[in-house]
Parts: structure tokens; C-alpha cells; sequence
């Protein structure tokens, strides 16, 4: 794959987002209470912010409306894995969220013309969108309290024609890119803690290819999103340091910083809140 291919995929004509259920702010699921209770008010007005940018790449955004009896509902990423017109439903960890891939199912199959892959044939296998890192030449797939080594098993068959490695994540990780993701072809973010670099460890000794590292003080920050040739990663409100870091290294860029502090508090990062797709398949 040369990197103009690779480029490519980084590259979204359609997004899939869904709008923040009322129940988020009481029942989404989260690791610890420490951050407070999202406020409601402020999480839609940031996942507004988060849909007009993507709009503003040329993005055609499919927003849907949210569930109350799904709370996590707007953590969509979760839900599908999509590359190169295949779209693998996932079966999301949680049984709270597995109610979530209806709709995004309906909505890849009919609107956008996917090829749809059901997780819930394999007996038995989980995986949550979270737990993938896809580099545009392999995938790293976390080994998480959600996704299990049949699931990422599954993932691999799914996409035959690349390279797959499972990575085994400490046990208070939630997701692999609860601390890492890619900044821009090749670029891999990576949080500073121990539980992060533990596993870029094991992802660098693992990788059929080579990529470059920018690794961020803070773990949240290191979840970015990099699609349109631009780089969408945390607000200075949010992360001062990390962001300057992302200022100084990516001067070149065209770089938009995104408030996510209502969804941190549920474990929601950047990457959570859109399902990105490359383009509808020729007919
Ligand atoms: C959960 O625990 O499932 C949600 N509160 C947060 C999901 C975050 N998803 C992601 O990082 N891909």
C-alpha cells in the first residue's frame, strides 16, 4: 500500500452520528464517578460543535435521533466497523448497548450501500468499535473487559485483506483508543501512562509496518481524529498541554479542537461519537 493510497482511507464522504439521550447524564454506563455527572445541555451543544465540523469537511452526516432506553446510544463508533465498503455490525461488550446496532445497521445497509457482516453469527463474540485501531495498512485490536479474542477473530476474517493483531489491554483500560489513536497517516497518538505505552509496546512489536509516535501527556487527549486531511483533537479548555503539543507538532495541518469534556465523563472520547465512511461501493 503506498501512502497516497493510505491517505484514502483517512478520507469520509458519509458519517453516521447520533443525537445524546436524556438518560446519558444518569445512566450511561462509566468507569468512576470522580468527573461528576455530565450536563446534559452542554454534552448536546458539544455534540452539535462536533457534527457541524464534520459537515464543514463535505461530510454528508447522517444524524439520528437518540433512545432513552439506549443512554450510551450516542457512542456510536462502538456499534460498526466500515472500511472499504464492508461494514461489520458489531456485538457491542455491554449488554446495555447492544440495542444500539439497529438502527445504524438499517442506515449502512440501505442508505449507504455496504456490505453488512453480522458479528452476532460467532457464538459468543464481542467487540466494541473502541477496541480498533485501524492504521490504514492493519488493524490493532484491543483485548478489553468488551471485545474478546473471538470477536477480534471475527474482525479478521471480516477484513481478510489485512494484517490483524490482538492486543491485550491492563485490566482498568476501557478501550484500546481510550489512549491512543492515529493523528495522521502513519501517526500514531499515544497517551503517556503505563497501561498506554504497554500496549504500543506490544502494538510496535506486533506491526507488519512502521509508523512514527506523538505521545501526549494526557491518555484522553491521545483519542483524535484524523479525516479530510484534518486533524480534530482536544480543546486547550480541555487538555492545555496536550494541545499545545498537538499545535507544535502538526504545524502543517489543518487542525480543529473539539470540547468533549461532558462525554469524558462517561468515557467518551473523540473518535466515540462518528462512524466515518470512505464512500458508497459502485453499483
Ligand atoms: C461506555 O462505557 O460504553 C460508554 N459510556 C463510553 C463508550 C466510549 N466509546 C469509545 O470510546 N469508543
Amino acid at each position: 500500500v503506498i501512502d497516497k493510497d493510505v491517505e484514502k482511507k483517512f478520507q469520509a464522504k458519509f458519517a453516521i452520528v447520533r443525537r445524546v439521550a436524556s438518560t446519558l447524564v444518569e445512566q450511561a454506563l462509566r468507569s468512576d464517578e470522580s468527573g461528576g455527572k455530565p450536563d446534559l445541555a452542554l454534552a448536546r451543544e458539544q455534540q452539535k460543535k462536533y457534527i457541524d465540523n464534520l459537515r464543514d469537511l463535505g461530510i454528508d452526516v447522517h444524524e439520528f435521533d437518540s433512545d432513552d432506553r439506549l443512554p450510551d446510544c450516542c457512542f456510536v463508533e462502538d456499534v460498526a466497523v466500515c472500511h472499504d465498503g464492508i461494514a461489520l455490525i458489531n456485538r457491542p461488550g455491554h449488554p446495555t448497548r447492544q440495542g444500539e446496532v439497529d438502527v445504524v445497521r438499517r442506515v449502512l445497509s440501505f442508505d449507504l450501500g455496504q456490505k453488512v457482516v453480522e458479528m452476532s453469527e460467532q457464538e459468543g463474540a464481542t467487540l466494541d468499535g473502541g477496541d480498533v485501531l485501524f492504521t490504514g495498512k492493519e488493524f490493532f485490536v484491543g483485548l478489553s473487559q468488551r471485545t474478546n479474542m473471538k470477536g477480534a477473530m471475527f474482525l479478521a476474517d471480516t477484513f481478510e485483506n489485512y494484517p490483524v493483531s490482538p492486543i491485550k489491554l491492563s485490566d482498568g483500560s476501557l478501550h484500546l483508543k481510550s489512549f491512543m489513536s492515529m493523528a495522521s497517516p502513519g501517526v500514531i497518538a499515544v497517551g503517556s501512562s503505563k497501561d498506554a505505552q504497554k500496549a504500543l509496546k506490544e502494538i510496535e512489536s506486533k506491526a507488519s509496518f512502521k509508523y512514527s509516535k506523538v505521545t501526549l501527556p494526557d491518555d484522553v487527549a491521545a483519542n483524535c481524529v484524523y479525516v479530510n486531511r484534518t486533524l480534530i483533537h482536544c480543546s486547550h479548555e480541555d487538555f492545555p498541554e496536550s494541545a499545545k503539543k498537538f499545535e507544535a507538532l502538526f504545524p502543517h495541518t489543518h487542525r480543529i479542537e473539539m470540547p468533549n469534556s461532558e462525554f469524558r465523563k462517561v468515557d467518551g472520547a473523540l473518535t466515540c461519537r462518528s462512524i466515518l465512511i470512505q464512500k458508497k461501493p459502485k453499483a
